[in-house]
């Protein structure tokens, strides 16, 4: 039987050549039950929507699956809606975050007949069995299915507890070798490729949504470095990283990893998710003397009061002991902040921007946005802020739009705090070390667009500079 798995872009050139890995693992364990697995992949291979249309017509699918976020929705309606013309008789599912969120809204708009919830694997195993058999697909755990115009739930899967006997993510189906060389979160091109090596998370930050639940659950390290070892030797990776909800969740596993890394692959460098308060210098130390460079701490905001707001469980204090200490272990610490929160005010955003001057830090500071799944999506919807979910997703391409505004103040008022603020962040940032830190952001932005794009970036830092010095706000 033939299964086409679609990744769909987020709109013609616009790609973050990240691997899709969930779709790859996904399209392995559809091989595993006995299917012959085709992908097109419209961000690695960089088609348009007609020649992707036209890839899945020619492969002749029993079934046609699209993975994404949810920021691919308007791709996925556009190609769901070809394809059912095209292919009636075809079954049509969509996974992935966005899908498993909002179940109705995809399947009515996209002319989807199920939407895997959740963890994909064995959901899209067993719906290969039960198409390949003939019995009713319906009955299968993990889906979301339309009957009588009606939204049906079919038993709830558990999640799996042995990640280890996952098969490996069929990399081989995708044009790989796109992503190894692409430009990584560094704004490096060392060839790489990313291993997940844990699902779930604990906490219970308003703005996220945890596909894997809270239950933690980690593969052997084992198992992970051994899949490492074979992208170095399949693709000749050198550097590799666990995008993870939470990598650093536990300490000895994380040791574990670290210790088997230096032994079997001296010479890989890595990266992860982590927590300020979930490292110590120890760790970090091993993390380091085992090739980690990058540790990606969500810190979100230098507001007490914010980060209660927000859940993170964590003080601006114990964000800014957690930077120092992994700075001191010799990693690079890297922060991201949201502004524009239930509750933000211009005092709180004061507070970020003064935490990010003692923090020596400087990140792109992004509008809060309440993605479908998390508790503020629910508050947004019920406080009348999202009146039509469909033209909010469609809207959801860049992350420095503002989507809602969840603040008291007017539109106008956040966008130019956030404008004051990122301003000031980027000045205290260069201005501490003005002779390494300003070349090194001109040859970053020379490298990412040339010299035609720096000429542009000068003067509107130039300008950016001058116009906040003469803001009211100094
Ligand atoms: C790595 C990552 C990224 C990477 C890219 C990931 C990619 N290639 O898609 C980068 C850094 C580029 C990124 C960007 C963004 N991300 Co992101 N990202 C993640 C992260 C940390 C891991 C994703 C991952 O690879 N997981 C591991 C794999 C194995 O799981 P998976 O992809 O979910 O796949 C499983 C299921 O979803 C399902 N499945 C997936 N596809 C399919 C397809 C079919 C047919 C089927 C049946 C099943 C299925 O089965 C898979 C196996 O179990 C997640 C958090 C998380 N832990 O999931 C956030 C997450 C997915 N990101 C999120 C967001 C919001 C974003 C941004 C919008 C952030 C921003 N403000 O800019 C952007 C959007 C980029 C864009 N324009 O599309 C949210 C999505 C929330 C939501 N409700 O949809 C998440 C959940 C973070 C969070 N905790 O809230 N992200
Ligand atoms: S933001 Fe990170 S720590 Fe918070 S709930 Fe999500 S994955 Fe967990």
């Amino acid at each position: 039987m033939n299964v086409t798995l679609v990744y769909p872009n987020y709109g013609e050139g616009k790609r973050s050549k990240y691997f899709p890995f969930g779709l790859a693992y996904v399209a392995a364990a559809m091989e595993q039950a006995g299917a012959k697995v085709t992908v097109v992949d419209m961000e690695g291979d960089d088609l348009s929507l007609n020649r992707a249309v036209e890839l899945v017509v020619e492969s002749d699918p029993a079934i046609v699956g699209f993975g994404g976020m949810v920021t691919r929705f308007r791709i996925v309606r556009e190609l769901g809606t070809r394809l059912r013309e095209l292919l009636p008789d075809v079954i049509m599912m969509a996974g992935n975050s966005g899908a498993s969120t909002l179940p109705g809204l995809y399947l009515l708009r996209c002319m989807l007949d199920a939407v895997v919830l959740g963890e994909g694997e064995a959901t899209s195993a067993e719906l290969v069995r039960t198409v390949n058999e003939g019995t009713d697909w319906r009955k299968v755990p993990g889906l979301a299915f339309l009957s009588g115009g009606e939204l049906v739930y079919s038993e709830t899967r558990k999640m799996r507890s042995d990640l280890d006997s996952l098969p490996h993510p069929a990399w081989g189906l995708f044009p790989v070798e796109n992503y190894v060389t692409s430009m990584d979160h560094r704004q490096k091109t060392q060839p790489h490729l990313e291993v997940g090596a844990s699902r779930g998370c604990p906490y219970s930050c308003v703005y996220c949504y945890h596909i894997y639940g809270r239950k933690v659950r980690r593969r052997s390290p084992a198992s992970i470095v051994n899949e490492i070892v074979e992208l170095v030797d399949r693709f000749g990776i050198e550097y590799t990283g666990f995008p993870d909800d939470l990598f650093t969740s536990d300490r000895e596993f994380v040791l574990e990893t670290c210790r088997l890394l230096r032994g079997r692959l001296p010479n890989i460098g890595w990266s992860c998710i982590g927590r300020v308060n979930l490292v110590d210098p120890e760790m970090l130390k091993e993390m380091r003397r085992s090739g980690c460079d990058w540790i990606s701490f969500g810190i979100e905001s230098g507001s007490d009061r914010m980060l209660e707001r927000m859940k993170r469980n964590v003080s601006a204090e114990d964000c800014l002991r957690g930077i120092r200490m992994t700075r001191e272990a010799g990693i690079h610490a890297e922060g991201s902040f949201i502004i524009g929160m239930f509750g933000e005010t211009e005092e709180t955003v004061r507070e970020t921007v003064e935490f990010c001057r003692q923090a020596d830090i400087t990140a792109p500071m992004l509008y809060v946005t309440p993605y479908p799944g998390t508790e503020i999506f629910r508050q947004a919807v019920d406080a009348g802020l999202i009146p039509d979910v469909e033209s909010f997703l469609e809207k959801m391409n860049a992350a420095d739009q503002l989507l809602v505004n969840l603040t008291e103040m007017p539109d106008h008022e956040l966008q130019r705090l956030k404008e004051w603020a990122q301003g000031q962040i980027g000045r205290s940032y260069l201005m501490r070390k003005p002779l390494t830190r300003i070349p090194g952001l001109l040859w970053k932005h020379i490298r990412l667009k040339g010299l035609k794009g720096i000429t542009g970036d000068a003067r509107e830092l130039t300008s950016s500079f001058f116009r906040k010095r003469d803001s009211s706000r100094e």
